[in-house]
């Protein structure tokens, strides 16, 4: 069975890989999993069709025969769970994994994501600056707290792992803020993902996208 997943039609990342199918895409291109995309404009995302499959309206989802999904990081953990490759057999090491990839959705994305909306929407107030000093101060506490536990790791458990895939493309939406260049270790964690087969290949796909919009 072939799932198929939804994605942006016109990703405002410009092909970026920075929306979530991302990690959806990479993790199924590790496992060696085809997969179908059905593309999206902004109005189709709000339809009651879409909300079917994802309450708020937004991408990606998963459908794989009478199973539907949405949050990308549940969508990793389904692919990983039904193949080998992405999760270690011990139980106990396989929870470990689970735990670093709510860490990367709970823990280390939330800042990122506030900063970057701050960026994004509220420019124009008066209390921008100063709100930005602080959003940045949490964003380095995370990424100093992250780059200690890297610092003697590849990875952030044993082997690669799923975790990785939602921590890795998390991370990439601070590609150009700076963060990364003050973070030797988990700059050069990031590039160890990017220079995956797999993830090249996603990310192919999803510039693939990009471009025959454009064209
Ligand atoms: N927690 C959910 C998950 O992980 O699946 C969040 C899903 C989500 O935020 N989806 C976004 C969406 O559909 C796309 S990825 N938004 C439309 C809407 O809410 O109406 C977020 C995203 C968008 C754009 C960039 N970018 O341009 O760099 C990066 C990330």
């Amino acid at each position: 069975m072939i799932p198929t997943i939804t994605a942006f039609a016109q990703s405002p990342d410009r092909g970026r890989g920075l929306a979530r199918d991302m990690a959806v895409r990479w993790a199924l291109e590790e496992v060696g999993q085809p997969y179908e995309v059905r593309l999206l404009s902004f109005a189709a995302l709000k339809e009651p069709a879409h909300r079917a499959l994802q309450p708020f309206g937004q991408i990606p989802t998963y459908e794989e025969a009478a199973l539907t999904l949405f949050e990308s990081a549940a969508i990793v953990l389904r692919v990983a769970e039904q193949h080998p490759g992405l999760l270690p057999h011990s139980t106990d090491a396989r929870a470990q994994a689970i735990a670093w990839m709510f860490a990367a959705k709970s823990t280390v994305e939330p800042p990122i994501v506030e900063r970057s909306m701050a960026l994004l929407l509220e420019a124009d107030r008066p209390w921008h600056a100063e709100r930005l000093t602080m959003l940045d101060e949490r964003v380095r506490t995370r990424l100093d707290d992250l780059s200690r536990w890297l610092a003697y790791r590849d990875w952030l458990e044993e082997a690669f792992s799923a975790a990785d895939v939602v921590m890795v493309t998390v991370l990439r939406r601070l590609g150009g803020s700076g963060f990364l260049e003050e973070q030797p270790t988990i700059a050069s964690y990031v590039a160890r993902g990017e220079t995956r087969p797999a993830f090249k290949r996603a990310f192919e796909a999803q510039r693939a996208v990009f471009a025959a919009a454009e064209a």
